[in-house]
């Protein structure tokens, strides 16, 4: 992949990294400087992305996971649910575990079809949010961004079905009840303690013929605003979130199914970024980058389940989805589970709006809630959900 050295981005990266590490002079910044600071790097992700003139540049937040001190199971769950060492071990070394059965096919056709039907097809009163031209700190780190795409209405179409997808649990309580099944709370505990919160959901779509979702990984959520991160953990070594992924249709080699490179979640790689402004197209966005991962020396996992089954994998493992080649859609839904001593979301998001800079927009976190699942939160870290009456935007 070409990629070309760019001396005016480390020039400016220099700037923005010594001003975000000297946190009097910020209020004093107007908020279009505030975005382009890079508070949430470490010197590691500055000089990887400086020495390289741009060509390698970190989406998330760089960090080894370490394995536990023992893989017994950290609670004692029903015989059903039950994991033993050996299959948390195969979580460590994998990044994954699973299929698991949770619903039968016709739960999980009709839990897609009440989806489609009623929740995809309004628009998301989660999120308060402006579409905004400049995308902070973005703009430098990836050269399309500079061109200025403009915010048409064929852009903000583009983007809509995406905001429309993330959080619906918290408007809908019957795809909020599929992740308090004990099915995924009992063997989430097992992993990760008795206290569970679930901070996000998403659903996804790899439509009939169509190419599945590229390969990706995520630590603490950098990418959001390449900035800072979303999920600030106690340490972000241990495991402190896990991914539930649910199939509502049938999922398999031909149907798009997940697809994971085992051990790969031991690192998170910087994305190699084309500085080539000749050959970016306008609507080149970073998370189309590819990792910088030996991929042709990898073995992957296909992991194919039937509609109403589930896997758990940590975030951090290289995962996407492989292509649709049937006619018929495939559909799986997510949701990040996680310790309730991990924050979510930081004081500036809330003060300032927490910019997607991919997606060109700012968002007013106020209806943001982390649901409790499991056990409780002695922590206090995070706001709690309660009942949706309570979200202040949501009409019913
Ligand atoms: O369903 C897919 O194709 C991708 C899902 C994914 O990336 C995730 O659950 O984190
Ligand atoms: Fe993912």
């Amino acid at each position: 992949m070409a990629t070309q050295f760019d001396f005016a981005f480390a020039i400016n990266l220099v700037f923005y990294y010594i001003v975000a590490k000297l946190p009097f002079l910020h209020p004093l910044l107007p908020q279009s400087t505030k975005d382009k600071l890079p508070t949430g790097w470490n010197f590691h992700m500055f000089w990887v992305a400086f020495s390289t003139g741009g060509t390698r540049i970190y989406n998330d937040y760089p960090s080894k996971m370490k394995d536990p001190a023992s893989f017994e199971p950290k609670v004692k769950v029903e015989p059903s649910y039950q994991l033993d060492a050996t299959d948390i071990q195969s979580f460590y070394e994998n990044g994954y575990i699973g299929p698991f059965d949770l619903m039968t096919p016709e739960e999980a056709t009709s839990l897609k079809d009440h989806l489609l039907a009623s929740v995809l097809t309004n628009s998301s009163k989660m999120w308060d949010f402006e579409f905004e031209e400049q995308t902070g700190l973005a703009d430098i780190l990836f050269p399309s961004d500079e061109n200025d795409i403009e915010i048409t209405e064929e852009f903000k179409k583009s983007v809509m079905p995406h905001i429309d997808k993330v959080n619906r649990h918290l408007d809908d309580e019957r795809l909020l009840s599929v992740y308090r099944r004990p099915e995924i709370i009992e063997r989430c505990a097992q992993l990760l303690g008795p206290d569970l919160l679930l901070w996000k959901t998403d659903c996804f779509e790899v439509p009939g013929h169509k190419a599945g979702t590229p390969w990706h990984q995520a630590s603490l959520w950098l990418f959001h605003n390449m900035r800072e991160c979303v999920v600030n953990p106690p340490n972000h070594e241990d495991l402190f979130q896990v991914t539930c992924w649910i199939a509502l249709t049938d999922s398999n080699r031909e149907r798009g199914c997940m697809r994971i490179i085992p051990g790969s979640h031991r690192n998170i790689y910087p994305t190699i970024v084309n500085r080539n402004f000749d050959e970016v197209d306008q609507i080149y966005r970073y998370d189309k980058g590819e990792l910088e991962f030996p991929f042709a020396e990898a073995k992957e996992h296909f992991i194919e389940t039937k509609a109403g089954q589930f896997f758990l994998f940590t975030e951090r493992v290289i995962h996407g989805s492989v292509g649709n080649s049937t006619g018929e859609p495939r559909w799986g839904i997510n949701g990040r589970i996680a310790r309730p001593d991990t924050r979510f979301y930081t004081p500036t998001m809330f003060e300032q709006g927490h910019q997607f800079s991919y997606h060109k927009l700012r968002a007013d976190l106020k209806n943001w809630r982390a649901v409790l699942l499991r056990g409780q939160d002695r922590y206090h870290y995070n706001r709690l959900y309660n009942g949706k009456s309570e979200l202040t935007s949501v009409s019913n």
